[in-house]
């Protein structure tokens, strides 16, 4: 039952992904006349012209490895020949990138391509405002594959002076309303039928977690298994069990109250963050979450869950095998499928914080020919590009047979999946070396997790007022008594007088920018 030749893949999961909606103003700024004078006239004479003159192009990456893996080079190779160029990649070790960013765009010594962590960072933000980098609105035209594949609300949170004017091409991160993994055997076990669309209330939920915890699942006789397992996250709090579900859609527009814009976690006209807290506090008082959930990280909590200690997990659809094969060298009778929880209407929703992207790719004013600079990036997220970037080079990842591709053990290509994405290509996340039945299946819950998300309208940005010392000093605070709450050392009522003391200690300011901010990109 347990396949060889495992393969792992490098499924990228998108931390801490989010992303907004927002219609966009459609303001491409495509009439504007550009100012880069000659080099941008001359660019735009050989913009994709076959039988143009061969240009260099020189690319800041951040990649984990400094050289392209020999498997790989035929997709840059294909590139090159196809826009008739020459690129020259600068790869600094990854854990210096920011160091060696900053100091390149210090010394003026740029390349043409240059990729930054965020659009939100530092190094970015002074980029465009020393002008180290160029709008990028009059070549969108010419750069199709860019268009249909980056989210709207990704160009507007590239309009950084908020004039327009669109300062890179977002590597797309793909915006998600993930669900659970669950021990599909166990299911069985305490006869718990889930509906072929995998989504189940609150209240089917809560009742499997109760016999997950007291029903013994794994039919051994012992008291030994939990319902949710759950983990510490990177800053070291334990996430809410459940919240979407409960109405937490994040920064929304509000009906009515002293704000236009509003989140739960600061509404104090609505018990919603309340009955998110009051869930997990449930969960843990009854104990149905493994109580070592509230002194381990996110791999020992997967640890405990492949060894059969919880039933069921926050995951992304796409690891949905990669957990079965894992699990069933310990017990060969692991069976897991995947789970989505309703909200009390009975609809299906998520939200996503940020903007689409993971990282932006800005065009320097060094670069003599923008156009054809960012032909690099179109062309990638082409059809004959994408499929590279996707499923891997045949020969070198994968041979064909049979139809099929059969993929190649352990073949590195460090470079090919961290240039672009395209938005809402869940696809790109499940390994192409799993079988082509078990990633249909996943595909169905990935595209799901997809189409349920609704965005928080903050579009991740950070107000002013939370850089003040007493702000900042009040977090601790915050974070302490949230998680005293949601293990239930606190009542949830508490909630009302934290809330209230954080308005006081800056909040309400907090909440004033956030308005404005949100104001002004609706
Ligand atoms: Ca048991």
């Amino acid at each position: 039952m347990i396949e060889k030749g495992r393969r792992t893949a490098g499924i990228g999961l998108v931390a801490g992904m989010l992303v907004l909606s927002a219609c966009s103003g459609g303001n491409n700024g495509n009439d504007k006349v550009g100012d880069t004078g000659g080099a941008e006239a001359n660019a735009a004479a050989n913009a994709g012209a076959n039988g143009s003159e061969q240009v260099s192009i020189k690319i800041m990456a951040n990649f984990s490895a400094a050289d392209m893996a020999a498997s790989e080079k035929p997709i840059f190779d294909r590139l090159e020949e196809e826009l008739n160029v020459k690129l020259e990649f600068i790869v600094p070790p990854a854990t210096g990138y920011k160091e060696q960013l900053q100091l390149s765009l210090v010394s003026g010594d740029y390349a043409d391509l240059v990729f930054f962590p965020s659009e939100t960072d530092e190094s970015f933000i002074n980029a465009v405002n020393d002008g180290v980098l160029v709008p990028i609105n009059e070549y969108l035209d010419e750069l199709p594959n860019i268009q249909a594949h980056t989210y709207d609300i990704s160009w507007e949170a590239l309009e950084t002076k908020r004039d327009g004017d669109i300062y890179g091409v977002p590597r797309t991160s793909v915006a998600r309303n993930d669900g659970f993994i669950v021990r599909e055997d166990w299911l069985d076990n305490v006869g718990i039928e889930v509906p072929e669309n995998r989504e189940v209330t609150i209240d089917q939920f809560t009742d499997i977690l109760r016999k997950f915890t007291f029903d013994d699942p794994d039919g051994n006789g012992k008291d030994d298994t939990y319902g949710f397992g759950a983990f510490l996250n990177g800053s070291k709090l334990i996430d809410p069990i459940l919240s979407s579900q409960f109405g937490n859609l994040g920064w929304q527009k509000s009906d009515g109250g002293e704000f236009d814009f509003m989140t739960p976690m600061y509404d104090r006209t609505s018990d919603v963050y309340k009955e998110v807290l009051a869930y997990t506090q449930m969960a843990f008082k009854e104990g149905l979450v493994d109580p070592d959930s509230a002194v381990i990280d996110r791999n020992t909590s997967i640890d405990r869950f492949k060894r059969g200690i919880s039933g069921v997990r926050y995951e992304f659809a796409g690891n949905a095998y990669g957990a079965e094969k894992g699990g069933k060298e310990l017990n060969p009778e692991t069976e897991i499928s995947y789970l989505f929880i309703q909200d009390r209407e009975g609809e299906l929703k998520g939200v996503s914080y940020g903007t689409g992207t993971w990282g932006v790719w800005g065009v320097t004013a060094a670069a003599e020919h923008p156009q054809r600079t960012l032909e690099v990036l179109d062309w990638l997220l082409s059809d004959e590009g994408w499929d590279m970037i996707k499923f891997g080079v045949e020969g070198q990842h994968f041979n064909m047979e049979d139809g099929q591709r059969v993929y190649i053990d352990d073949v590195e290509s460090p470079w090919r999946k961290n240039i672009v994405r395209r938005a809402n290509d869940g696809d790109f996340f499940i390994s192409p070396s799993h079988p082509s039945e078990e990633r249909e299946k996943m595909r169905k819950w990935v595209d799901r997790s997809i189409e349920t998300v609704e965005f928080s309208l903050d579009q991740g940005f950070i107000p002013p007022a939370s850089k003040e010392p007493s702000f900042q000093d009040f977090k601790l605070i915050w974070d302490e008594t949230i998680t005293k709450i949601m293990i239930g050392e606190l009542p949830v009522d508490a909630f009302d007088d934290l809330l209230d003391q954080w308005y006081a200690k800056g909040g309400q300011a907090y909440v004033e920018q956030m308005n404005e901010y949100i104001a002004g990109t609706q």
